[in-house]
């Protein structure tokens, strides 16, 4: 096998031919479907006469091809693995070519599959060519046409993207729907779904007072877990009025739940299709969580119906352009459909863990990429997170109204194009009068840029000096970093009023809150008129996505944590404060010295417990320790086992010291109200939660019991979940064996809540995980075919840290010898999948030498351009 190739940014061309429209027409069979395509082709201005036409195509069987009706001869045309070439074509004229495919054996879940008895497409990024040859890339943009010829009992569903314009009866018990879609699309936007689909109706009109057709189609199973979704997405499309002056722009929009789905769901133009766990939800069978990702995956594959459909990309490398935003612009509707600050903590929490995580390691790239070799690999945090993270710092640098009007520009100067990044930040710095050539390289730039902060107040002259150095650590293939436009948000909280103090800078007033704009490697900033020694309170809300080193007090940090305006850095000094005495048992742990509990961490804790406070999810979030994963992303050298036993010892602590506040919580959250996911009873589910998981880290009998009680009481799967979890995450196997049991049979028909009963299972500390996920690997409701699966099973245990990282490298191997099956069914999953065993650079050298042998192990494998590129850049 020859290596693949990698494709370069700087290679751009513009397409040689163009396509107008495209005419499809589907003859669905399992084994052997016919897909007749004719192309209205037209040569690029850019190119000469005799220009040869590019088609891409892989794994169709050529039944005919024919220009402008002349059937070709063999010697007409060269047909490779990658597609087709043909040589003298004429300006303009009309392709025809008809292909067979097999959905059936397509586990690869790209182009045209079967899932269940369902056929359903996924074309991002490249699965169109699986589907028929075309130039399939997303800056060539066409009107489609599509029939769908299907059987009537098989498939009495037939779907497409646009408005059906004509239905009928064929011969053979055969029926077929045309489907027309008048706005110009890259290939990657098309679906097909055909099958034995049931839908739920409304309708939404628009602010212009055009009425849509709201459809979404599930098997029959299902048809009671769609209301959320539902709304979900009358509230996104007038959030995208009221937002961006954004209206729908077809008469038509339907969701398809599909049980196989490589990724949460996909954009198609008027057809979105959904992995069932990002569209279903129902409070017997779905956590709080899982509601509201359906409501922000619902939103975001809405909203890209204008960034990204209406806009989208010129080429791969300007992912992010879409991603970016529209993860920016779902981020923003959640945050105002619930509680700002928790969403903000949570988007953070998430992205300092495991986005930082990507950009330190072997496979950190930019969120404009200049190379790849498979597109499917950089559907990454850093495109998608760090993405958004750079369109949040753009919007407040502009301001909200300058923002606006970018984006009103930036619609309305490209729609129907494929564009660039520039195009977009160009627009923003044209409404705003800024000058963004320096925020650009924020694009170019891999790594986490990291801040030494220093401040030193002088009483004398009532003056603050904050001194900021930036640097950015050197990532694969860039070794040296310019120095980032920053903006860094900030107050100084009074340290005897406890207040935002006013704050002047350069003899200007700035008000109690500012941003300023670090943008060399060095910078001091002095503000005056200070008359009372401040603690400063930095990079309010994350406003950049940097780590920032700065050296805190356990003093400050409690303070900040009562005092900061700022709830968001009011939870960060509690997460800095939670680290500090994390970071000595870590040390106390590794020097086999006894453990002693910090008391400013637990008097921290009783003041926010007694204090209780308005909002009982931030609450929640300041009770909630940093992760594992977290903490291992704060260390050079990872240590797995003090790491745990660190954390466990602190939650042991707290668990013991505030027992009874921790009940009282628990008690006092209680409710039997009908559940709603509102943010008010998320947010006190999530305390008693957190309350009962202290409790139950120094458990008795009748914790133990309460816990029982809320498995077997609870009306919802967020309280249910989580007591099991508990359970048998503890040692109470005589009451979590039966529990377990209970669960898996209650639940035995429906395999999202069956994914969660394997999540459970594998994630649980004890040293029989490993065991269980081989033999849960058996189990009849598992399939390495279907991708949710995988990730609950496989995924679970893989952030299981002290099973995974097991001292005998049987949790490396379990996970290779996965790896090694996908490679060959599900390339895109396999390459994912593989993902905590390239961060081996980051453990002790007997992990780092098991974890190196699995990935060269791999690696002899004949092996996808998926896999082959991440383990290429892994072992580096
Ligand atoms: N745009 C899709 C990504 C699908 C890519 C699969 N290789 C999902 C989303 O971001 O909305
Ligand atoms: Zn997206």
């Amino acid at each position: 096998m020859s290596a693949p190739q990698a494709t370069y940014l700087a290679d751009y061309r513009p397409p040689a031919y163009r396509v107008t429209h495209t005419e499809l027409a589907f003859e669905l069979d399992p084994s052997a479907t016919r897909v007749k395509a004719g192309l209205q082709l037209e040569r690029h201005p850019e190119y000469e006469a005799g220009e040869s036409l590019w088609l891409d195509g892989e794994q169709l069987k050529l039944l005919s091809l024919a220009i402008d009706g002349r059937v070709l001869g063999e010697h007409e045309y060269q047909l490779n693995e990658q597609g087709l070439s043909i040589a003298n074509v004429p300006e303009r004229f009309l392709l025809e070519t008809e292909v067979e495919i097999s959905p059936e054996d397509n586990t690869a879940l790209e182009g045209l599959y079967r899932s269940g008895s369902m056929f359903c497409t996924q074309c991002e990024a490249e699965g169109f060519r699986r589907i028929t040859f075309y130039p399939d890339r997303p800056d060539v943009m066409a009107t489609f046409s599509t029939t769908v010829i299907g059987d009537a009992t098989r498939d009495p569903v037939l779907l497409s993207n646009g408005n059906p314009t004509q239905r009928g009866e064929l011969a053979d018990g055969r029926h077929f729907v045309t489907w027309q879609d008048p706005h110009p699309k890259p290939s990657y936007l098309f679906a097909l779904v055909a099958g034995d689909l049931h839908r739920v109706e409304d309708s939404f009109t628009t602010m212009s007072g055009r009425k849509v057709a709201l459809e979404i189609w599930v098997e029959k199973e299902n048809l009671g877990k769609t209301d959320h979704a539902m709304v979900s997405l009358k509230h996104a499309m007038r959030w995208d009025e009221q937002t961006y002056g954004r209206e729908y722009d077809l008469d038509l929009f339907m969701i398809v739940a599909v049980n196989d789905f490589n990724m949460g769901a996909m954009e198609n133009k008027g057809l979105n299709i959904f992995n069932s766990a990002a569209v279903l939800a129902h409070p017997d069978t779905a956590t709080d969580a899982a509601f509201q990702r359906v409501e922000s995956i619902v939103a975001h594959e809405y909203f890209h119906n204008w960034s990204g459909n209406r806009v989208t990309c010129r080429d791969w490398f300007q992912l992010s352009l879409k991603e970016g935003f529209t993860v920016f612009r779902d981020q923003s509707f959640s945050a105002d459909m619930n509680s700002a600050a928790v969403k903000r903590i949570e988007d953070v929490s998430f992205f300092r863990t495991a986005q930082f995580a990507e950009d330190a390691g072997p496979t950190a790239h930019p969120v404009r990429p200049d190379h790849y070799i498979q597109i499917g690999n950089f559907y990454t945090l850093t495109i998608y997170e760090k993405g958004a993270e750079l369109v949040r710092m753009l919007y407040h640098l502009a301001g909200p109204e300058a923002f606006r009007q970018g984006s009103d520009l930036y619609f309305a100067r490209f729609d129907g194009q494929a564009v660039t990044i520039e195009d977009f930040v160009d627009c923003m710095a044209e409404a705003s009068g800024q000058d963004f050539s320096q925020f650009m390289r924020w694009y170019g730039q891999a790594g986490t840029p990291e801040i030494d902060a220093h401040g030193e107040y002088d009483y004398a002259n009532a003056e603050y000096r904050l001194i900021l150095r930036q640097r950015t650590p050197a990532t694969p293939g860039q070794l040296d970093k310019q120095a980032l436009h920053i903006p860094i948000r900030l107050g100084l909280v009074g340290s005897k009023s406890g207040s935002d103090l006013p704050l002047t800078l350069g003899g200007q007033s700035l008000g109690s809150e500012s941003v300023i704009h670090l943008c060399d490697d060095e910078q001091t900033f002095v503000f005056t008129d200070v008359h009372e020694a401040p603690v400063v309170s930095l990079l309010r809300g994350q406003s950049a996505p940097v780590k920032l080193h700065m050296p805190y007090s356990r003093e400050d940090l409690a303070f900040l944590l009562v005092n900061d305006s700022d709830d968001f850095n009011r939870w960060d000094a509690g997460q800095r404060l939670s680290m500090l005495a994390l970071e000595d048992l870590i040390a106390a742990h590794r020097n086999g010295v006894e453990k002693v509990m910090d008391s400013r961490l637990s008097d921290a804790f009783r003041q926010l417990l007694e204090e209780g406070s308005g909002d009982k999810a931030v609450l929640a979030e300041m009770l909630t320790l940093p992760s594992e994963a977290y903490i291992a992303e704060q260390q050079i050298r990872v240590d797995v086992d003090a790491i745990h036993a660190a954390r466990e010892f602190v939650r042991q602590s707290l668990a013991r010291e505030l027992r009874d506040l921790w009940l009282a919580v628990y008690q006092a959250n209680q409710s039997d109200e009908p559940y709603a996911p509102t943010a008010q009873q998320v947010g006190q589910r999530q305390l008693k939660n957190v309350a009962l998981s202290y409790l139950m880290s120094q458990p008795d009998d009748g914790v133990v019991a309460l816990a029982q009680r809320q498995f077997e009481a609870a009306a919802n799967m967020t309280d249910v979940r989580h007591a099991l979890t508990l359970l048998v995450h503890g040692d109470h196997e005589a009451v979590s064996a039966p529990a377990l049991k209970a669960f898996g049979h209650k639940w035995a028909h429906d395999p999202l809540v069956m994914d969660q009963w394997f999540n459970i299972q594998v994630t649980r500390p004890q040293a029989d995980a490993l065991d269980r996920v081989r033999f849960l690997m058996e189990h009849p409701a598992f399939s390495l075919t279907n991708p949710n699966k995988v990730r609950a099973l496989i995924g679970g245990f893989a952030q299981n840290r002290i099973n995974f990282h097991r001292l005998d490298g049987e949790g490396y191997r379990l996970v290779a010898d996965v790896v090694i099956e996908l490679n060959r069914l599900n390339p895109e999953i396999a390459a994912r999948i593989i993902t905590p065993l390239t961060r081996w650079q980051r453990f002790d050298e007997t992990r780092q030498a098991l974890m190196k042998a699995e990935l060269e192990r791999i690696q002899a494998q004949p092996l996808s351009a998926n896999v082959y590129e991440v383990v290429e850049m892994a072992l580096a």
